[in-house]
């Protein structure tokens, strides 16, 4: 059969979906022909919904399949809505975690036929090869599709064995591209699942929706699973094949990359006799971080851990319900990973509810104050399906209309219920959090920054739009060309395009993979 497989990528930041990845070779293994449509903004491919549903068309497929998230919604509604003007007999189904999620949004759209809840490892030749006999599906494991007006869905199948996870899509997808475009970065990703149920991630909704679907605990669901190191190692060494001088880093996908010690243990022997300097970075949550697995980080060659600290007040954090929300968990294991000369990188979230002004303010100053690599921030964006959109909705927080158009969690608050000073920072905060950070850290960088920070806080909207804002983001980049080139450590956000990725600029034991501003003083875009 012929299968156009699309992965809706429209303003979110460049990356492809192994989903998409490793679910299209299993159908091309299973002798079908596959194309991967990458809908995003930077690749020369389709650039608008209506190109997209034209692209699809051409490769007069048998079946569309549709990957996106909940950023990428909207769009993917045009171009399925485009496609069934164009095909309206060529079968449709989507997945991903926002089907999963909330598979009554896109089912709601009337122009898409099925929608896949949940993993489908194992699952595609069987659906593709029955939606394009004409075969309804309806009925069969993990499939919603509305019928009479309602959304009918059957319960999800166990969880697959990653152990038999499929390859990725080398010969269908340009991975030497993208790593290129990537600046060196290739994602691979060496297990599933996490053990916990932060209230803004997907896990939690996931979790609920096995165990209630399975009958089952959720200790019994087998949701956190890691595949065999070997299998991983053989598919980096693809990737090198492929992409050759210009791969500098793997970056591992996992939500939470060393729950098993046994897993690591042979990846500390196995992969730095073949990458002895082929950087990896990975995310992990702090209090999984014991002296024995930061070792074996530290042997394995792992440049840089990433986790969610999420906020500077821990009153937050137990509200996100962290894991590692106490004080002690964080510092502790941020001495641990810079004993051993890893690089730190904190996720941190504003505009949550309830999130006051000083608290926003203190994620940046701890940061700072705790020199992590790299910090970034996002603004809080309640995902459909996960505990915090519940609490969001229940109080009316969230402005559906900004919602429904937001692609990325930097751009916009899309929830209602600041007082005007919080919007007002909230509005602020992406554009200038280096230069908060950057007044924390004291001596002559401190001193410097210190005036523009308090330009971002206490400037008018009016003076801020009438010009002010240039000025202080002119003074910001006069100030870094200023401290480049000596040893001072400051913050800076090395590309345009992603104002959320910033690094503090330091002499490192382990530079950063991709992009070397000066000798010594490497930084990442992951
Ligand atoms: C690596 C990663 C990225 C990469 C690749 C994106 C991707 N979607 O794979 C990049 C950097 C591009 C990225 C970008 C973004 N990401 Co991201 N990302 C991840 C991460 C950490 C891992 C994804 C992964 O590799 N999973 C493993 C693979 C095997 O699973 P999978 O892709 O879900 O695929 C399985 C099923 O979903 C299903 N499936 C998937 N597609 C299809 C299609 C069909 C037809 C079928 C039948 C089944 C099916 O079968 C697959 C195999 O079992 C996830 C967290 C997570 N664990 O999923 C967040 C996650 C997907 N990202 C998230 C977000 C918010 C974003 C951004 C909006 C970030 C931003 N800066 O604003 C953008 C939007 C990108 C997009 N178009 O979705 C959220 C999505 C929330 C939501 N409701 O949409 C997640 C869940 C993180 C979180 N905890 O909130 N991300
Ligand atoms: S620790 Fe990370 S991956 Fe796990 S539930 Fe929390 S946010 Fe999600």
């Amino acid at each position: 059969m012929r299968v156009a497989f699309v992965w809706i990528n429209w303003g979110g930041p460049l990356g492809m979906s192994q989903g998409v990845s490793i679910l299209a070779s299993e159908l091309a293994d299973a002798g079908h022909a596959v194309t991967v449509i990458h809908h995003h903004e930077s690749l020369p491919g389709p650039q608008t919904p209506a190109e997209c549903a034209a692209a699809i068309a051409a490769v007069e497929p048998d079946v569309a399949l549709f990957s996106f998230g909940s950023n990428q919604a909207a769009v993917a509604r045009s171009v399925v809505d485009l496609l069934k003007v164009r095909c309206p007999r060529l079968p449709t189904l989507a997945g991903g975690v926002h089907c999963t999620l909330t598979p009554e949004e896109p089912l709601g759209w009337g122009s898409l036929d099925y929608v896949f809840v949940g993993e489908a490892d194992g699952r595609m030749d069987g659906l593709v090869t029955r939606l394009a006999r004409g075969d309804d599906i309806a009925g069969e494991p993990n499939v919603a599709c509305r019928r009479q007006g309602f959304v009918k869905k059957s319960r999800v199948e166990s969880l697959p064995d990653v152990t038999r996870q499929a390859r990725p899509f080398w010969e269908g997808i340009d991975y030497r591209d993208l790593c290129i475009r990537m600046r060196g970065v290739v994602d691979v990703v060496a297990g599933r699942g996490c053990p916990y149920r932060c209230t803004y991630c997907h896990n939690a909704g996931l979790i609920e929706l096995y165990r209630a679907d399975l009958g089952v605990p959720m200790s019994k669901i087998g949701f956190t699973r890691t595949r065999d190191p070997h299998a991983l190692l053989e598919e980096c060494r693809h990737y090198r094949a492929i992409c050759g001088e210009h791969l500098k880093m793997f970056s591992w996908g996992d939500d939470m990359a060393v729950m098993s010690k046994d897993f690591l243990r042979t990846w500390a022997e196995i992969y730095p006799r073949e990458f002895p300097d082929l950087p990896f970075a990975l995310n992990a949550t702090l209090n999984f971080l014991d002296e024995e697995v930061v070792a074996l980080l530290g042997r394995a060659g792992c440049n840089l851990v990433k986790f969610g600290l999420e906020s500077g007040s821990a009153r937050l954090r137990k509200f996100l319900r962290r894991p590692d929300y106490k004080e002690e968990v964080v510092t502790e294991a941020l001495a641990r990973l810079r004993r051993h000369g890893i690089n730190t990188r904190a996720y941190v979230i504003v505009g949550v509810p309830t999130e006051t002004e000083a608290e926003m303010l203190s994620t940046f100053r701890l940061g700072a104050a705790l020199r992590i690599d790299s910090v970034r921030p996002s603004i809080l964006f309640p995902y459909p399906g996960t505990p915090i959109y519940d609490y969001c909705q229940e109080r009316d927080l969230i402005d559906h209309e900004v919602l429904g158009a937001v692609h990325n969690y930097y751009s916009r608050t899309v929830l209602r219920g600041f007082d005007a000073r919080m919007h007002l920072l909230l509005g602020r905060i992406m554009d200038t959090y280096p230069m908060i950070m950057n007044a924390e850290l004291g001596g002559e960088v401190g001193a410097a920054f210190a005036p523009l920070a308090q330009a971002v806080l206490h400037t008018s909207e009016e003076r801020w739009l009438a010009g002010e804002r240039e000025r202080v983001l002119r003074e910001q980049e006069r100030l870094n060309v200023r401290f480049r080139d000596t040893r001072a450590e400051f913050y800076a956000v090395p590309f345009p395009e992603r104002p959320d990725a910033s690094c503090l600029m330091r002499a490192r034991s382990r530079p950063l993979a991709n992009v070397d501003d000066a000798p010594n003083r490497a930084i990442d875009a992951t």
